[in-house]
């Protein structure tokens, strides 16, 4: 660790360290050598010099003879010297007549300059700047200004806007001037003056100071005994190589300073960690005059002046500067309270930009107007928490408030005032848990600056997740969520109005539109509601996120933008970070920039950073995609705005990821009743003293005279009279209504924006009217009618037919089976599958891949936007789908011809994914959280991968509804199916999900209720099916969207069924009238003679297909019958009784593909049992019981499938067991 008082290296200033700086200043005094201003000392001490400063003042002769010279130009009847490497924007200086000044001329293209210039074109501006004397020592200190320890805090450090060409004479201007004559010199030592020409050699030989001029040539015709005394003392030729090696080193240094910087900076406020987790110093960072050895130079080097290069503006409006003030610039810039990350990023325009916000002299300074902004931003932030009841702390801080801010004292007279609220948070909720802000309070005005920066950039809807920390103080202040909404959550007595899961206040989400006061613009502002799990909200944001730019037609992002926060252990140890990351510049999954906010507390519930990551800092990560990472030292609030300022900037310019890294502490332990001196006893001693950062800043502005008491104390007693009036109100709800904390509320719901038209006629209700394929929909209309009732309730609580018109049937299976557009080539291979796509329409049946056709193609006539991504989705992996054409003679060209479909269809996004099941499901997710009126599919690959998902799974789309009051209708598509592939891609795991169903297995639900099909959809947490048919697959999509609410979809999907030839729908299963059923009863000699069926199979998917075939072989369709079930959860009891009363003498057996204790049987066997009364058992006939899904042999593997179609068959089968 560095020393809790070091601070970061320094050359140049005072220093609360001295080792690292002030005591060394002593060092850099300069020695004579050329570009230094010992060089200007030595030039300054001649006599000749004295008297070209006498002259100056009172003789309009010109110094130097432009013909001598050999490159000077001739102006308004004066000479100047122009350097040979002079050209557009270079100075060149002369020698005034008849007064002390120097003239400055400014070249740039628009004028012939004269020769030794070539046929450049040159416009030639003038402007003055004063001559001062200086003597060498002020010219020395000019650059070495000492900085007082105080100097180096706050808003002072980075004010270095003393502009450089306030430099007097022989440090700056002068310098100047002798510097192009050195060049000049040094690339033909003609080209200056006889006189110059001496001074030079015998300068750069190390003549000492006074002896190495000699006086100058006569301007007239040379008398042979001035040229014999012109002699130089040695013979000594220009040094080009040293002059070119230490440019270059200067070069490297600043470029050091821009890759390493940030290694050195002062981020921790408590001054004792080290937020790159390493205390060493990195060898190219100038901490001591000897580090200059590291690029061949030296002390005497530090007054020398150092042309810069086009990669730095820390010269602002100058292009040369001293080492020593290119060292102290670079140390302004890179390692004071902000450290930037950004080097790795490979567009040079990009680290241009970066460079240009941080290193220009001078650009981080802010108004009064804006300092008492931030001030009364942060005064909200921190007494949010005062008055919420950080019981115990409070009294500590009021007096650590009022001991320093003791002429503030109404301050102290209003936090210090007894209030019913304290008292009663205190006594009631002293043990509730808050994950409050402190260390951190600068959170809120910087993600407020954030908020407002993007809305005078034009942003209008801002979508933001986060985890616990803070997140009450940021409902409150930053979304504005009414006080009372929050405080009344403490109360557990209140009843819940609606379903919902407790544990509100942490994890629910928001959503509220109002004016921004600083643009005066409307924003919108959503969080996200998110589990406890770290970081699973991050591509949920983003996927809602896209959703909203997709509804508004903000092609580029730049209408609405989301905010995601992260704890630093969190964003270091989580993989969906690095996933979500990985979405965020691909085409259909990029929301054009995310304003990523680390709070960085150095500590990760009891783990420190060094046992919690490998990395240097928790935001490595973000290096992956070149987005900047800007850590800065969160006590220094206007840094933290500054950087806010430019992460927005950054967002908006180049539409990229951008981080910013609050480094800060913890002041409580983990939650408020942890006691964190058990696991971090040091740190939490320094944190005990120190000072909150409202104190500090307060002091700051106070000493600054920036603060007006009468102003700061109206903010505090405009906050306090809310706070109260809030907390008065909060005692009056009795009721604790879930669903004010929607985080996206559907087109009429509560506070919803009307993004969306006025449906076309045949659109459900609020769904969106396309006017084009680009997914631009009109942005004004009439009240779109809501999908729900204005309480919240379905519409209706029945569905239509899901069924066709034969027209419409016709229609999108010609264009499925056909290229429509002109002159585009598909694969020969292609061409073949579309006819025989042809074909099956000709015949009026469809395959699987038809049946999606189908499906899809009819909700996209009806304004449904649909969008399926995942893993190869847009061929399919089997190669079944081929959704996108590819033009097999033009590169990259491509048709979707679902897209080609009807006049004003709704949009079709198919999106092949990365390889990513965590992040794209949680991105699809957020998708379909955008509107009831799309429907969004996510396709695994094959089904078991997705357990790498598994925590969207478990977290937002099984309970979600339950825990947020937010229904969802993503579908999953997961494909699955024993077929001797082996353990991997055989099982989708139908057990988890049946297993997370809601409806009771031991409890046989009213029958006779009406529609009760769709009540028992309406009451469960998701639906699981297994479609047998593609016709019934078709059938099921529908209903996704023609139902009145929204659930989400499990559909386990076939592989070998995909081109099984008896997987075939006919039309007339699909035609308008037709519906999805749920449960596919049996139709051959069986059904029509129940009574002599002895064994009733019941089975789901594939299957069916094996136990078919094998009844047909064994001649027994008259003894068995098979039903099938297809839509798994809700049990369809309803339906079975009906088959079940159907077969008398029938024995029941579950038959599955899958394992014993895998598939469908611990499921349905309870369900089954309580349908029939438990009057008869429900016997299996599957595989025994294993570890792995499937065997790898795959003759093992048609062993186990005939042994269970013999025991399915076998009707002496459990005989033994009866
Ligand atoms: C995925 C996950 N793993 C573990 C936890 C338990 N947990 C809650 S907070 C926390 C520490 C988080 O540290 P950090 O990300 O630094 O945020 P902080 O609490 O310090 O703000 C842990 C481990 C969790 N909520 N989620």
């Amino acid at each position: 660790m560095r020393s809790p008082v070091q601070p970061p290296p320094s050359l140049l200033s005072g220093h609360a360290n001295p080792g690292r700086g002030a005591h060394r200043r002593q060092h850099y005094w300069p020695r004579a050598n050329l570009l230094s201003a010992n060089l200007l000392r030595a030039a300054a001490s001649e006599p000749a010099h004295r008297k070209l400063q006498a002259r100056a003042s009172a003789t309009p002769a010109p110094l130097y003879d432009a013909k001598a010279a050999g490159a000077g130009l001739l102006l308004q009847g004066r000479v100047c010297v122009l350097t040979p490497h002079a050209g557009a924007g270079s100075r060149v200086w002369f020698p005034g007549v008849g007064c002390r000044r120097l003239i400055r001329v400014e070249l740039s293209r628009g004028q012939t300059l004269a020769r030794g210039f070539g046929t450049r074109m040159f416009h030639l501006r003038t402007c003055a700047a004063k001559l001062r004397p200086l003597t060498a020592s002020q010219t020395v200190r000019t650059f070495s200004q000492n900085r007082s320890a105080a100097a180096r805090t706050l808003g002072q450090i980075r004010c270095y806007s003393a502009p450089v060409a306030a430099e007097p004479f022989l440090s700056g201007t002068s310098s100047n001037y002798v510097e192009e004559m050195y060049y000049a010199w040094l690339e033909n030592p003609k080209s200056v003056h006889k006189s110059w020409d001496i001074f030079f050699r015998n300068t750069n030989a190390g003549a000492p100071p006074g002896t190495a001029y000699q006086s100058p040539l006569p301007l007239g015709p040379a008398s042979l005994s001035t040229m014999a005394r012109a002699q130089p003392l040695v013979e000594a030729q220009p040094n080009v190589d040293k002059l070119v090696e230490d440019h270059l080193a200067v070069q490297s240094l600043i470029r050091a300073y821009q890759i390493r910087g940030h290694h050195v900076a002062q981020l921790d406020p408590l001054g004792i960690l080290d937020a790159d987790l390493d205390s060493s110093v990195p060898a190219d960072i100038i901490s001591s005059t000897d580090k200059l050895g590291f690029y061949g130079l030296d002390e005497s080097d530090l007054d020398k002046v150092f042309h810069l290069p086009t990669t730095t503006f820390i010269g602002g409006q100058e292009s040369a500067l001293p080492l020593r003030e290119i060292i102290r610039r670079l140390e302004m810039a890179y390692c004071q309270h902000i450290g930037v990350e950004f080097m790795f990023i490979n567009d040079l325009e990009q680290c241009q930009w970066i460079r240009q916000k941080f290193e220009t002299p001078g650009i981080m300074q802010f108004t009064n107007e804006e300092k008492r902004t931030l001030l009364a931003r942060l005064v909200r932030s921190t007494r949010w928490g005062l008055r919420a009841g950080w019981g115990s702390l409070q009294g500590a801080w009021l007096q650590a408030l009022q001991a320093v801010l003791a002429p503030v004292t109404w301050l102290f007279r209003v936090a210090r005032s007894p209030s019913r609220f304290e008292d009663f948070l205190q006594r009631k909720w002293s043990s509730e848990k808050r994950f409050g802000l402190e260390g951190c309070e600068v959170l809120i005005p910087a993600l407020k600056t954030i908020i407002d920066k993007s809305s005078e950039n034009g942003v209008d809807y801002v979508i933001m997740g986060m985890p616990h920390r803070g997140r009450l103080n940021v409902l409150a202040n930053v979304i504005r969520k009414e006080l009372e909404q929050i405080f009344c959550q403490f109360d557990s007595k209140l009843e819940a109005a609606d379903e919902g899961s407790g544990d509100v206040k942490y994890h629910l989400g928001m959503y509220h539109r109002r004016i921004n006061r600083v643009t005066d613009r409307n924003i919108t502002l959503s969080l996200v509601a998110n589990p406890s799990h770290l970081e699973a909200a991050d591509p949920v944001v983003m996927g809602k996120t896209k959703a909203e730019q997709f509804y508004c037609g903000d092609t580029e992002g730049k209408k609405v933008m989301s905010i995601l926060l992260h704890g630093d252990a969190a964003f270091a140890g989580q993989g969906i970070v690095y996933e979500t990351f990985h979405l965020s510049d691909l085409p259909s999954y990029t929301t054009h920039g995310t304003v990523h906010v680390v709070v960085n507390n150095q500590i990760g519930f009891t783990t420190d950073p060094r046992m919690a990551r490998s990395s240097p800092y928790p935001t490595d990560v973000a290096r992956v995609v070149n987005a900047p990472i800007f850590h800065v030292n969160a006590d220094d609030p206007e840094a933290v705005m500054y950087v806010c300022k430019v992460a927005a900037e950054w967002r908006s310019t180049f539409h990229k990821d951008v981080v910013v890294d609050l480094v800060c502490y913890r002041r409580n332990g983990h939650n408020e009743m942890d006691e964190p001196m058990f696991t971090q006893p040091l740190m939490y001693k320094q944190i005990r003293k120190q000072k909150p950062v409202l104190q500090k800043y307060a002091e700051l502005l106070v000493s600054q005279g920036v603060v007006n008491q009468p102003e700061y104390e109206e903010e505090i007693s405009k906050y306090d009279k809310i706070c109260e009036e809030a907390f008065t109100r909060s005692k009056d709800e009795k009721i604790l209504h879930i669903k004010h904390w929607l985080d996206s509320p559907w087109p009429g719901e509560q506070g919803a924006i009307t993004r969306h038209p006025s449906p076309a006629p045949t659109a459900p209700p609020g769904a969106t009217v396309w006017l084009s394929d680009s997914g631009v929909c009109a942005s004004a209309g009439p009240p779109v009618l809501g999908f729900f009732t204005l309480d919240g309730q379905p519409r209706s609580m029945t569905c239509p037919s899901t069924g066709l018109t034969e027209d419409i049937l016709t229609h999108i299976g010609n264009v499925a089976s056909s290229v429509p557009v002109e002159n585009f080539t598909i694969h020969g291979g292609l061409s073949r599958i579309l006819k025989t796509r042809g074909e099956l329409v000709k015949n009026r049946t469809v395959d699987w891949a038809l049946a999606e056709y189908m499906a899809f193609g009819s909700l996209l006539k009806e304004g449904i936007h649909i969008r399926l991504s995942g893993q190869d989705v847009e061929r399919g992996t089997f190669s079944h789908r081929h959704h996108v054409l590819h033009d097999q003679n033009v590169d990259k060209k491509t048709c979707i011809p679902m897209n080609h479909l009807w006049p004003n269809q709704a949009p079709y996004t198919v999106c092949n994914s990365s390889l990513s099941e965590y992040g794209v499901l949680g991105f699809e997710l957020g998708f379909a959280m955008a509107s009831p009126n799309a429907l969004v599919l996510w396709e695994a690959q094959f089904g078991d991968f997705h357990n790498t998902a598994q925590c969207i799974i478990d977290q937002f789309i099984c309970p979600g509804q339950a825990k947020w009051v937010r229904q969802n209708g993503i579908v999953l598509l997961l494909p699955h199916g024993m077929e001797g592939m082996g353990p991997e891609h055989s099982s989708a795991r139908p057990e988890r999900f049946l297993q997370m169903c809601n409806d009771d297995p031991d409890v046989l639900p009213n029958l006779e209720e009406a529609n009760f099909d769709i009540n028992q959809l309406y009451d469960c947490n998701w639906v699981v099916v297994n479609c047998s048919t593609p016709g019934n697959f078709f059938h099921v999509l529908r209903r996704q969207i023609l139902l009145p609410f929204r659930k989400p979809l499990i559909i386990f999907t076939p592989k070998s069924l995909l081109r099984h030839p008896e997987a075939r729908t006919s039309f007339d299963e699909m035609l308008s009238g037709t519906h999805f059923q749920r449960v596919i009863p049996e139709d051959g000699l069986a059904a029509q003679n129940p009574a002599n069926v002895r064994r009733l199979l019941f089975c789901t998917g594939k299957v069916y297909y094996d136990l078919t075939r094998e009844r047909k072989a064994r001649g027994m369709a008259e003894q068995v019958a098979i039903t099938r079930i297809e839509q798994l959860s809700p049990f369809p009891f309803d339906l079975l009784l009906q088959e079940v009363h159907k077969y008398p003498n029938a024995e029941l057996a579950w038959c599955q593909e899958e394992h014993k204790n895998q598939g469908y049987y611990d499921y349905v066997k309870p369900r089954l049992r309580t349908t029939i009364s438990r009057a008869k058992p429900v016997w299996y006939a599957g595989r025994d019981p294993a570890a792995a899904p499937a065997t790898g042999n795959k003759k093992t593997h048609l062993t186990e499938l005939q042994r269970l179609l013999d025991t399915a068959f076998d009707l002496d089968a459990f005989k033994n067991f009866s």
